[in-house]
């Protein structure tokens, strides 16, 4: 498929969607936001591929939401399409890991597209913030709700109750970001990391990765179960029986990804 708002391309075992719409600061229209699940559901249905790599460009990750085509909306438009977050909760289902690589400013649905993913690389200048309510209307893809997860309730809402952005140390600080990384350096940090994970076994990240997400779904001690038992079923697999070889004949593991 041609894409006119996102760049997808593959390095290795890594598939790489860069969003692409420079002169609206990568906002998250709906052309874009139906290219992003078409890209997405080929690389999960593409064996090759062990993890995707989202980013922006240097001056913004995404400014959010496509305000210019919301602005006109009725609540019937919105409501009966399930407008635009039902879409981008794709992204939050993938079963293959998903990292975000945030340059620039991730605001508003481009903040919550970040945290869709399973952790965000910021770079230097990365700005962080949900500004909707500036524009009269709240987050809708995940802000009021992941934001707080990540960062705690105070935090959160100050965040959303008056829009101002985070830079990057903040974010590390608060524990929104995994890293921060020079900016020239961050798509090749995000491409070492995403192939790391990717040359590891798919099957047992893919378990790991539903695992802690369950962290967010549940009790601590269901959590706790659920664990257990995934834990007790990578035994199963033969990368773990490769992978504790491996360790013991003090070789690197060859996973074969089942
Ligand atoms: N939507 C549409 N166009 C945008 C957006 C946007 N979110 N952000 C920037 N642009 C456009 C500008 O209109 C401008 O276009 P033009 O040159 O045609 O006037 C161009 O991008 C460059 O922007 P600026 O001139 O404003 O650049 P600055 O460097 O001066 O400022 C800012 C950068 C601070 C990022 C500023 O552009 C800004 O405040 N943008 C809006 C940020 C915002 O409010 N975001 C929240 C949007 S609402 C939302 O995201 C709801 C989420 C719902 C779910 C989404 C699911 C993923």
């Amino acid at each position: 498929m041609a894409y006119n708002n996102i760049i997808v391309e593959t390095q290795g075992a890594v598939g790489l969607i860069r969003l692409n719409r420079p002169k609206a600061l990568n906002a998250l229209c709906q052309e874009l936001t139906e290219e992003m699940t078409v890209a997405l559901d080929a690389f999960e249905a593409n064996d090759d591929i062990g993890a995707i790599v989202i980013t922006g460009s240097d001056k913004a990750f995404a400014a959010g939401a496509d305000i210019k085509e919301m602005q006109s909306k009725t609540y019937m438009d919105v409501y009966k399409n399930d407008f635009i977050t039902a879409t981008w909760e794709r992204v939050a289902r993938c079963r293959k890991p998903v990292i975000a690589a945030v340059a620039g400013y991730a605001l508003g649905g481009g903040c919550e597209l970040a945290m869709m993913c399973d952790f965000i690389l910021a770079a230097d200048n990365a700005q962080f913030g949900q500004p909707e309510i500036k524009l009269g209307t709240i987050p809708g893809a995940g802000g009021t709700q992941r934001l707080t997860r990540f960062v705690g309730k105070s935090k959160a809402m100050e965040m959303c109750l008056t829009g101002r952005m985070m830079d990057a140390e903040e974010a590390e600080r608060s524990g929104l970001v995994s890293r921060i990384v020079p900016l020239d350096d961050l798509e090749d940090e995000a491409l070492k990391v995403a192939a790391k994970i990717a040359d590891l076994s798919r099957p047992v990240v893919m378990m790991c990765k539903e695992s802690v997400n369950k962290a967010y779904e549940t009790t601590l001690k269901e959590g706790i179960m659920f664990e257990r038992r995934v834990f007790h079923s990578t035994f199963a697999t033969e990368d773990q029986k490769e992978g504790m070889a491996a360790f013991a004949e003090k070789r690197s593991a060859a996973f074969k990804h089942q």
